[in-house]
């Protein structure tokens, strides 16, 4: 008797002829993925967006493999250039809806000084980067978010560098949406997705993730469960009133929570209406 193929709510955008997927077992990518999956999903079924206007670009990494299994029009583009590539996707076509989903190496690293002037500009694009806190792909190289101390293949006698907080840097230059979100509470990352999904200018949201494969390893955490709830324990929600308020510390506190939420003119409305192209602020998506 023929087996009845499996099914699953996502298939319908998910290339599942991808699959199985490269991630690890224990990895959070896949969390992260499907909140976001799940996100997309509901706006649809709501009316509230068109799927088939997303251009879904990612950079070089474990993280940026998820161009290939979801069912968009997607760019796997070089390492550290996925916010470029959705500039110029937008500046093409402002009816497009530009997602990027990436690494921390990837966009807080060789791609930082992409992140901070999308982030100046409040370009139209929706920027989620996973930060499990190492190069995970390529084996474990110090990253920039690496916490202090800990053993890198890079840094074998412990990381001797302070970590960047990516998130804090963004919140500092105040594009419209900054949030840090962790993959031990999957439906705040969906909740925020959504809300993220439906504005304009930048936004960004952090997911902190696990990489059980590598990070855990090196910390001797190579259970995921393990891993996970260590995590868990670190990550506190909080409303915060500056900048001071934001910890990035793996033995104290990572600050998470929605940051900032208004409502400021974008990059696009205010180049369409600068350069005499107001008829086409219609068809701006977020
Ligand atoms: C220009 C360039 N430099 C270096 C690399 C090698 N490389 C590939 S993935 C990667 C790190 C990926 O780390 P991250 O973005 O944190 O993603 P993760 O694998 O952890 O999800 C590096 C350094 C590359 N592909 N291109
Ligand atoms: S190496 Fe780490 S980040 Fe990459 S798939 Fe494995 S667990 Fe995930």
């Amino acid at each position: 008797m023929l087996e009845e193929k499996p099914s699953h709510p996502l298939d319908a955008y998910m290339r599942t002829d991808r699959l199985p997927h490269i991630w690890c077992p224990g990895c959070g990518i896949g969390i992260a993925l499907q909140q976001f999956l799940w996100a997309v999903k509901e706006l649809h079924e709501e009316g509230k967006l068109d799927p088939n206007k997303i251009v879904f670009a990612t950079g070089i990494g474990c993280t940026g493999r998820a161009s290939g299994f979801v069912k968009f029009d997607t760019a796997h583009t070089p390492h550290g250039r996925a916010i470029p590539f959705a500039v110029g996707v937008k500046l093409a076509n402002p009816s497009l809806i530009p997602i990027v989903f990436s690494g921390d190496g990837d966009i807080a690293s060789i791609g930082g000084n992409h992140m901070m002037h999308a982030a100046r500009r409040n370009f139209d694009m929706l920027v989620i980067m996973v930060n499990n806190m190492t190069y995970g792909l390529t084996g474990g190289q110090l990253a920039p978010t690496t916490p202090h101390s800990v053993y890198s293949t890079t840094t074998p006698m412990g990381n001797p560098e302070s970590p960047i907080d990516a998130t804090k840097v963004v919140y500092s230059i105040s594009p419209n949406f900054v949030a840090r979100m962790s993959i031990t509470h999957p439906n705040l990352i969906r909740d925020t997705v959504k809300k993220a999904l439906l504005m304009k200018g930048f936004r960004w949201i952090e997911v902190l993730s696990t990489c059980p494969e590598i990070f855990g390893r090196h910390i001797n955490m190579r259970d995921p469960y393990e891993l996970y709830s260590r995590l868990k324990k670190v990550v506190k929600f909080k409303k915060v009133a500056s900048a001071n308020d934001i910890k990035y510390d793996w033995n104290s506190e990572i600050t998470c929570g929605v940051f900032t939420e208004k409502n400021d003119p974008s990059y696009m409305e205010n180049y369409l209406s600068m350069y005499g192209l107001k008829e086409k602020l219609g068809v701006l998506s977020p």
